[in-house]
Parts: C-alpha cells; structure tokens; sequence
C-alpha cells in the first residue's frame, strides 16, 4: 500500500479522499489555495502546501505547482478527485514520468475517453450498444446533411473534445443544418481548440442513467449498478438516485456483463462512469465515458455497500479486485443524493460569502459529504458545491422521506442554497412517480413560475 497520497482537489471531495486514506492508514498531503487556507482539508491531512493564488489556472490547474508539491513532499501518489486535473491525460502522464502513481485510468484511455467520437467507435468495436451515429468526424456541412438525410430528422451535432453540453446542437430539419453545424464548430473550435465534430441521431426526452464500474490492473471489471441522472439544469446534475426505476434487474445484469467484457478489451482501469441515454423503449445508448470518480458516487457506495474510493486507491496500489471487494456486489434498497450548491434561488448564479449559521442533517439513513462549517467562508473563485446530502432507505419511499425531514432540518445561513428548490422537487408529483426524463427541470420551472 502507498505511505502517503497527495490529494489534487479541494472542498468535500478533497475531505472524502482523506476520510479513504485514514481507513487505508496512508498518510495524506493536502494542496491548497491562499482562499482554501482555513478549510477543512488543509485541518484534517498530515500535511498541508499552499501552491499559489486563488485563480484556478494558478494553483489547482497549475501542473508544475501540483507536481513541485508532490515532489517537496515525495508522495507516492495522487489522487485528482472529479473536475480540475481529474481528466487531464497531460497531467496522468506528468505523474507517471515524475514516478509519482496517478489514481486512475492509464492516460491512454484518458486521452481515448476525452475523444467522444474515438471512445464512441471503441465501444462500438467492443459491443456496446450505441446510437446511429456518423463514422468518425463529420467534415463539412455537405457531409452532415448526406448523413442526416439518410437517418432522418431530428440529429444532434457534437464537439468531440466537448462533453457536457457544449458545442453541442439539436438539429430538427435540413434547412437548420448549415447554421448549426458552423455554430457547434466555431463554439467547440473556441472553447477547447478542436473543432471537430460527429453526429448522432437525436433521442428525445431521454433519461440520463450510468453505470459505475471498477477494474483492477490484472484484467478484472465489475460492474455496480446504475444511477438516474436525470434531474439536471444546464447540464448540472442537482438530484441522483439509485437504482433508477426503469432497469430492471435484467437490463442491470445484461448491460453490466457488457461492459466488463467491453472495458477489460479497452484497457480500463480503476473506477469509471459510463454515460447511458434512455429512450422511450426503454433502450441504453452509450454516449460518453467519464474516467473518475463522480461527485454522486456516495449514492452508489449506499447500495453496494463499496467505499468506491478506497477502492481505487487499493487498485492503484496493485490490489486484486477479490481483495477489494469483499466478496459479490450485491444491492440493496435505495439512495438519493441532494447537491446543495451556493447560488442564488432566482438567478442561478453563484452566491459566495461566510456562512453565518450551519447544521448539517443527521440521524438514520442520512449521510452528509461536505467541507462546509459555521463562520467558514465560501471563495468566488471556485464550483457552487457545498454539500452532498445523500438519504439511504429500504426502499424510495423510505429514501424520499429521509430526505425530505433532512431537507428541513438542514440549516446554511448568509448564503443562498439548492435546499428549497430541493424540499420543492421532492413535493413535485411527477418526481414522485419517477415519472421523468431530462426535461424534467424546464417543465418543472415553468409550472412553478420559472423560480424557486
Ligand atoms: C444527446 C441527447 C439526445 N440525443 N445525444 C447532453 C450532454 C452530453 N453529455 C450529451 N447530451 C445529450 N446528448 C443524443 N443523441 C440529449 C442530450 C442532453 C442531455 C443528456 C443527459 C442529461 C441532460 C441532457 C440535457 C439536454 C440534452
């Protein structure tokens, strides 16, 4: 097992990576900005670097800054957490030249990930199923409308660098094509330097549902289950569940023996989340694959009963996936998790500030992720996440009205939070019959006046 980790991230992530290694007995460096000096990660690790100014690009986006640090403090590894560097297959290869371990997939499979339309083509290659799609990079406009034609109307254009929703276009007809395709190239061109762009046949109203996998370095993946990811607003999760209400234990089990076989043909290692659309058939489509561990994993680690974190440290320190798991993955009842972001109810923007009174829900079932405390000060600089407030129960009913008492027994005052949108999705008909898909927020809005 590693003696120490350095922890490349901040907030209640960086605070969940030090609760896996002192269950691990390794011991932990945390990085930090000048804004992040009085946070709870830089209390609770062994040890604690400041690696420059408040601006991302100038501290946790800073690959010298973070590598001089694991250097200073010789690590034996790094653990990225979600966000930040945790994609970054530049910084995984910097890692592993510095003979420092990155926590995670090798870069290769960063890298193939992080190119949508090559991971696509991978996965079709190893048997997953995925949605009529153009083959490869779409040149030109011309290109995009012989293919559109040929699968009909609608069709979506997407960025391959992209991923959550930019340079992304929803195209209904040929006479939008043109506009749209020069509009996704230029947006994807500008955002992250690559213009190219591939095409899928567009689902509508879709569900957003994942699977968690693992996968040791000797060739072993299992599969844990999905999470419904459909309650989102601008391609921001707010609530997750597991299990979804629309697999079934054999849908579970078939698209979970497919991706063992197809990640251990890929290469995968450590935990990943493969992203799913849902159609009205009840169908999965694979869209993308994320190669770290996701803010919502708690809900997955409720029903399996796996620390999905310490499991990744173990199968970077070599571990065989039998000597992770405990013996077979086996689920049960039902979780939910709450985001409960900093932002302003009306606005959406972010609402940074100290927060002035704070008491986290607790009692049966109920767990909460969070660097937040009373008198603490949320930096401007940084992602609105606050706290995770995730419910376990025996089955959803017992899960919504775990949440729902711990919603109202929650306090965070001085900033502006999710919590009441969050206590007014709950109450929300539709929530409750599980009657939704991606689309559930817009319509959700406009029925209560586009306000929370
Ligand atoms: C789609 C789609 C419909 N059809 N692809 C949005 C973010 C990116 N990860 C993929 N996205 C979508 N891809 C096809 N072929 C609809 C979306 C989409 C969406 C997906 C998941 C959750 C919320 C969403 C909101 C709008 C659009």
């Amino acid at each position: 097992m590693f003696k120490k980790i350095l922890i490349a991230n901040r907030g209640e992530i960086a605070l969940r990576i030090i609760c896996a290694c002192k269950e691990l007995g390794v011991r932990t460096v945390a990085i930090y900005s000048e804004a992040d000096r009085h946070s709870l990660p830089v209390r609770f690790a062994d040890e604690a670097i400041c690696i420059g100014p408040p601006q991302l690009a100038l501290s946790y986006l800073n690959i010298p800054a973070v590598i001089s640090a694991a250097e200073i403090a010789n690590v034996d590894a790094v653990h990225p957490g979600y966000g930040l560097l945790a994609e970054n297959a530049n910084f995984a290869e910097v890692c592993e030249t510095s003979g420092i371990k990155f926590i995670g997939p090798r870069p290769e499979v960063t890298r193939l990930m992080g190119e949508k339309e090559k991971a696509r083509a991978a996965m079709k290659k190893a048997g997953v199923p995925i949605l009529p799609g153009s083959d490869g990079i779409v040149a030109s406009e011309g290109e995009a409308l012989e293919w559109a034609r040929q699968v009909g109307f609608p069709v979506i254009v997407k960025a391959s660098a992209g991923g959550g929703g930019r340079g992304m276009r929803i195209v209904s007809d040929e006479e939008e094509l043109p506009a749209l395709f020069q509009a996704a190239q230029s947006e994807a061109a500008g955002a992250f330097g690559n213009g190219d762009l591939y095409m899928e046949k567009y689902v509508e109203h879709p569900r957003h549902i994942e699977f968690q996998v693992l996968a040791d370095e000797h060739g072993n993946v299992v599969s844990l289950g999905e999470r419904e990811c459909s309650i989102q607003r601008r391609h921001q999760k707010l609530l997750e569940e597991s299990p979804s209400l629309q697999v079934t234990p054999e849908l579970r089990e078939q698209v979970g023996s497919v991706l063992c076989k197809s990640l251990a043909q890929v290469g995968y290692t450590n935990a990943g989340t493969v992203e799913f659309l849902m159609d009205r058939d009840r169908h999965l489509h694979f869209i993308e694959m994320n190669t770290r561990i996701q803010v919502e994993h708690p809900v997955t680690e409720m029903v399996t009963d796996v620390d999905l974190v310490k499991s990744q440290i173990m199968i970077a320190a070599g571990a065989q996936m039998k000597d992770v798991l405990h013996g077979p993955i086996e689920r049960r009842g039902h979780a939910i998790e709450c985001r409960i972001n900093a932002e302003h109810p009306e606005k959406f923007t972010p609402s940074a500030g100290k927060i002035t009174a704070f008491h986290p829900a607790g009692g049966t079932g109920i767990r909460v992720d969070t660097a937040a405390y009373a008198e603490g000060v949320i930096p401007p600089y940084y992602d609105s996440l606050i706290a995770k407030l995730i419910a376990y129960g025996r089955n959803r009913d017992e899960a919504l009205s775990r949440m729902s008492r711990a919603l109202d027994m929650f306090i965070v005052e001085g900033i502006y939070t999710t919590i009441p949108l969050h206590k007014r999705i709950l109450a929300d008909p539709e929530f409750r019959e599980g009657k939704f898909d991606t689309g559930f927020i817009e319509r959700f809005l406009k029925k209560n006046g586009g306000r929370d």
